[in-house]
């Protein structure tokens, strides 16, 4: 099994997550050139990363559905809890991260670059982000991860968002978009001293360093 992946990427760090905390057979690459190259598109039509293909040349695209079939094809690595409630919470706090936190992080990617800013789109992406924060501090509880004791699909979805959102708030100068909202900015605090989660946000981070310095 292969995924085609790249550092900073918050949507290839997913599955990157899942696969390093619970040490799956899967051999991570860069994509053989561009997204939109005629070799990379010969391997995934949509032309983005991530890229699941499996052993019979099956491509597995989107980092959700990437994730949940590790969970599906590794069931023994507890990457997705038992109990339906633990379940369902799970899938709640991932859909609403993506949904409500990362979709408001999608318009301020856009005004990274001080020359070319509108203070009105970096205002509004701040309040829906705030909101999608406040959203998800519902689903989150003291567990040590985002449910129970150990690293499920949740976590593979919070870890690379959440990094962004710090990145966010200090590119921006808004602080720590966290810090009101308790229980995320708990598990944040928690998540980032798990080995996985740890070499995860090194990676992005090495990589963001590297996109801001050329
Ligand atoms: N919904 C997709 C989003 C994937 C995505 O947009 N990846 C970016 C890299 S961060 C990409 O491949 N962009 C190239 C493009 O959209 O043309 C997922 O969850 O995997």
């Amino acid at each position: 099994m292969k995924l085609y992946s790249n550092d900073l990427s918050p949507f290839a760090s997913r599955p990157r997550m899942a696969i390093y905390a619970k040490d799956l057979p899967v051999h991570i690459l860069p994509p053989p050139g561009d997204l939109k190259s005629a070799e990379y598109l010969a391997i995934n039509p949509m032309g983005k990363i991530p890229a699941l293909v499996l052993d019979d040349g099956t491509v597995i695209p989107e980092s959700d559905t990437i994730v949940e079939y590790l969970a599906d094809a590794f069931p023994a690595s507890g990457l997705r809890p038992t109990k339906p409630d633990e379940i369902a919470r799970g899938r709640l706090i991932a859909r609403v991260a993506e949904l409500y936190v990362m979709a408001s992080g999608s318009n301020l990617f856009g005004q990274m670059n001080p020359a070319t800013r509108d203070a009105a789109v970096v205002e509004e992406g701040f309040t829906k982000l705030d909101s999608g924060l406040a959203h998800l501090n519902l689903f989150m509880t003291q567990d040590a991860y985002a449910v129970g004791d150990s690293v499920t699909t949740a976590d593979c979805a919070l870890v690379p968002m959440l990094m962004f959102v710090g990145v966010f708030g200090m590119v921006f100068g808004k602080g720590d978009p966290m810090a009101r909202h308790t229980k995320v900015a708990a598990y944040w605090g928690r998540i980032q001293k798990d080995p996985a989660a740890a070499k995860v946000l090194g990676e992005m981070q090495a990589a963001l360093k590297a996109r801001m310095a050329g």
